[in-house]
């Protein structure tokens, strides 16, 4: 990805998951906002969205993070959001096995409390142990659990994916999380 679009996606990570206030933006309840009004409270924020980019940002992300809807009038963030939305996202069963990519120095809270949300609404979870990796790099030296999520959903636990594949679950008690790799 150039330039131009990592810095786009970025911002729009912070506008459309964090912090749409920040532009004068509001999310509709699922998270929807106007391509049009996104594109005005840009401009008048003193920057240009290019129509164009903004495509090829939405549809070659690297992990697919935004959407348009069916007309393409709206978009929103796929995930990841701290801002209430409700994605009304269908519950899934969930593979056997998921991972989750962390820094190494989280490791022994996460054994005591499991995983916990932090300021998101769900933990994140993934089939891809590459993908799991790059996220625990994000905040240091990486380490991936293995989560048996298969037990978890036949104890009861909910668990979702996001539009872009990527699993949600509420936590992870830490009787799941079995074993830690780099
Ligand atoms: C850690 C990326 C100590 C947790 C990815 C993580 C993902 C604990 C951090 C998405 C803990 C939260 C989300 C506990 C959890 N004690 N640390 N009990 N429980 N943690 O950013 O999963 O590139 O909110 O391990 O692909 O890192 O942004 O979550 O390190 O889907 O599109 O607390 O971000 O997507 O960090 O990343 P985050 P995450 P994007």
């Amino acid at each position: 990805m150039n330039q131009e679009r990592t810095r786009l996606s970025r911002f729009l990570s912070l506008v459309l998951r964090h912090r749409p206030e920040v532009i004068g933006l509001q999310l509709d309840p699922n998270g929807w906002v106007s391509v049009r009004e996104l594109i005005d409270a840009v401009a008048k924020a003193g920057h240009q969205i290019d129509p164009d980019i903004l495509d090829k940002v939405v549809e070659q992300n690297d992990k697919q993070r935004f959407a348009f809807d069916e007309t393409r009038t709206r978009i929103r963030a796929s995930q990841g959001h701290s801002v209430s939305v409700d994605l009304a996202l269908e519950p899934k069963t969930p593979p056997e096995l998921l991972y989750h990519g962390t820094a190494s120095r989280n490791l022994d809270s996460i054994r005591r409390s499991g995983l916990q949300k932090q300021q998101r609404h769900h933990v994140h979870l993934t089939a891809n142990h590459d993908t799991a990796r790059a996220v625990g790099a994000r905040y240091g030296h990486a380490v991936v659990l293995t989560v048996r999520t298969g037990d978890m959903h036949r104890d009861g636990c909910v668990f979702y994916q996001s539009e872009n594949a990527v699993w949600l679950v509420d936590n992870v008690p830490a009787r799941y999380i079995d074993r830690s790799t780099v």
